[in-house]
């Protein structure tokens, strides 16, 4: 039986392959646990300073596989126990690590393929792939952390016409519209991916992941709880080696090397 999930880590840089592509990457169990298992392992080694999510094959990820939901076979699941057990703790591991997810969405992104795609911290797609909020052809809505990244980042009216709809959404049109950060052609998306993982693995990692933090803390927080919070985190950033290497790096007019701490 083939790995549902592959990854390999290199220079810092933990790449997460989905890997059922024949089923356009979609999540039945084993990939759920498979893919939180990487995400535990970017939290748990300190080796690991970026991470670098991708899909095998034509798609990137067409959310639930539907062939484990079949209702003519007599089950009604509970939907809610399901993400309750297998998309949440997954987004929830994913928003709180301390250190950068680089998405490559390489083919389509369908269901809660798209929305754990727009969970990572920076978003880049091939200019062949959509993102599609499939749910409505179905009579769900939007999960996987979807029904509040979409408002935040494009705005209550395309959120609304793309979840009722269902229409796809090119990735050229996702990043005129600041869902995402690049659509690249096919062609440069892995190579670019790879260099821009490989760019933060070799950053301060501990003030990437403060920024982190706090801009996601931004979507809650008013702006006087924001400036205590900058204070905070500031105040920890600069107690860093990495911030006194950065310094010293520039005063010394030489490239600076961080270590991570
Ligand atoms: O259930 C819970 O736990 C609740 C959580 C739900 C989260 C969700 O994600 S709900 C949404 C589930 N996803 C969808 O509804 C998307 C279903 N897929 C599609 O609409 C289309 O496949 C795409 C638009 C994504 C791509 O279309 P296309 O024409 O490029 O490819 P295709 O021919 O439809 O798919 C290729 C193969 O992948 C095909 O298999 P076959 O016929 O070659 O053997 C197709 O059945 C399979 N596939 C695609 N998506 C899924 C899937 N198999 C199982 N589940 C899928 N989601």
């Amino acid at each position: 039986q083939t790995d549902p999930v592959l990854s390999s880590l290199k220079d810092g840089v933990l790449t997460v392959t989905l890997n059922r592509p024949d089923k356009l990457n979609s999540f039945n169990e084993d990939m759920h646990l498979a893919l939180r298992a990487q995400i535990q392992r970017a939290h748990d080694d300190p080796d690991v300073r970026a991470v670098l999510i991708t899909g095998a094959g034509r798609g990137f990820c067409a959310g639930q596989d539907l062939g484990d939901r079949d209702p003519r076979s007599g089950e009604t699941p509970d939907l809610g126990k399901t993400l309750e057990t297998f998309y949440n703790p997954t987004l929830r591991l994913m928003r709180s690590l301390n250190k950068p997810i680089i998405c490559a969405v390489n083919g389509v992104a369908a269901g809660a393929g798209a929305n754990i795609a727009l969970a990572c911290d920076i978003v880049l797609a091939a200019k062949s792939a959509k993102f599609i909020q499939a749910f409505a052809k179905i009579g769900l809505i939007p999960d996987a952390g979807g029904s509040w990244s979409l408002p935040r980042l494009i705005g209550e009216a395309r959120a609304k016409a793309l979840a009722l709809t269902a229409e796809p959404l090119t990735a050229e049109t996702a990043a005129d519209w600041g869902l995402i950060w690049q659509a690249l052609d096919d062609a440069e998306l892995m190579p670019q991916a790879q260099a821009l993982a490989a760019q933060l693995a070799q950053g301060p990692t501990l003030g990437l992941g403060l920024t982190k933090q706090l801009i996601q803390e931004a979507a809650t927080n008013d702006l006087d709880t924001q400036l205590d919070r900058e204070c905070a985190l500031q105040r920890q950033a600069g107690r860093s080696d990495d911030y006194a290497e950065g310094v010293t790096a520039f005063l010394e007019k030489r490239a600076p090397r961080f270590t991570g701490h």
